[in-house]
């Protein structure tokens, strides 16, 4: 058995949490924030059997898109401006960054 940890957009959570369902995966959805744009996104924790894992990523990969996003970079207040850049920055984000973890033991009682 296998821990899928995925981390997807807002945007992109309600539709893989209705793709998620629809074929049978069990998944906890839950709120996060990234630590570089520190913007909203949605953690996806979902234990299933190894064979699964293949057609699990599938289903991520079709439902979550990647994005550019601007981010505005935080004024140097105090510090040194030489390598402040003065305006927004386009970073692509997503679709999906996804982490398959080995279980132990699995528990439901
Ligand atoms: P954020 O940390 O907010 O990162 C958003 C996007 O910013 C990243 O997209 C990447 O394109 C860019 N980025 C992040 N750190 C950067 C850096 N040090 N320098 C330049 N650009 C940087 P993604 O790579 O698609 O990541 C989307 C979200 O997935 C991340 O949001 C974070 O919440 C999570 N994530 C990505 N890699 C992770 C990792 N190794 N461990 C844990 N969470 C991760």
């Amino acid at each position: 058995m296998k821990l899928v940890v995925a981390v997807v957009q807002d945007q992109d959570s309600n539709r893989l949490a209705g793709a998620l369902t629809k074929n049978n995966f069990r998944a906890t959805k839950l709120a996060s924030t990234g630590g570089f744009l520190r913007l909203g996104n949605t953690t996806f924790i979902i234990g299933t059997d190894d064979s699964l894992i293949p057609s699990l990523l599938d289903i991520i990969c079709y439902n979550c898109r990647s994005r550019e996003q601007l981010v505005s970079p935080v004024s140097p207040l105090g510090g040194n401006a030489d390598s402040y850049i003065p305006y927004p920055v386009e970073v692509e984000v997503g679709g999906a960054t996804v982490f398959v973890l080995p279980i132990e033991q699995f528990h439901h009682f």
